[in-house]
């Protein structure tokens, strides 16, 4: 399987730390981020979003990351990680759900303006940094991990850009059960780091 990717996106990174997690191999491919290569033709092609990370496993593409994720639980039978009983797979549901639009409208843009300087509100950005973080620690207050006794892909899809946090200008340390749990997946076994996550 080849993942097309880039090693500053939290986003491939979730790929890439998953796999590692589970001893899956893949084949990773940088592609020209600065070149522009995920806007050329050639890549429009595999993927019309114009988006990293994308996954080809042979013919079969699939791009985003939390489908990514779906795909190779489901394909390895890791039930485990992507429960196959109704309300836990919902409730994993609906966090990779916040991790595309409430993490990545928080954090993730905060990261990408003062990291990447991309134009946007960074205040408001900000802003719903901190409040994923309060949704998180709350919740990360009585439970161990998302959604039931062991790790699953909520966990995986909401790390990478609450980890990065800091490199949008908020600190995550006065939130202990959000770095409790940041901590706990640190010492996964395999658990693999990116730039940005000492
Ligand atoms: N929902 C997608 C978002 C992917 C995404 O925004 N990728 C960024 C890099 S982290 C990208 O390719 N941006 C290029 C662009 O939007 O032009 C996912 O979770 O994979």
């Amino acid at each position: 399987m080849k993942l097309y990717d880039l090693e500053l996106s939290g986003n491939c990174y979730k790929v890439r730390l998953f796999c590692a997690l589970n001893q899956i191999p893949l084949e990773v491919y940088a592609v020209d981020y600065l070149a522009g290569e995920h806007k050329s033709g050639a890549y429009l092609a595999l993927n019309p979003l114009g988006e990293i990370p994308l996954l080809a496993d042979g013919d079969f593409l699939i791009r985003d990351s939390q489908a990514i994720l779906i795909y190779l639980a489901q394909k390895h039978q890791l039930t485990e990680w992507w429960p196959q009983e109704a309300k836990s797979q919902a409730l994993v549901a609906q966090w990779l759900s916040f991790a595309a639009n409430n993490i990545a409208r928080g954090p993730n843009d905060a990261r990408l303006h003062d990291l990447f300087g991309i134009s946007l509100d960074v205040a408001s950005a900000r802003q719903n940094a901190l409040s994923c973080t309060n949704i998180l620690d709350n919740h990360l207050a009585t439970h161990r991990w998302l959604v039931g006794d062991t790790p699953t892909l909520a966990d995986i899809a909401c790390y990478p850009y609450m980890a990065l946090m800091h490199q949008g200008g908020v600190q995550a340390n006065s939130f202990h059960h959000l770095t409790r749990w940041m901590n706990d997946i640190k010492h996964m076994e395999g658990f693999i780091t990116m730039p940005g996550i000492e």
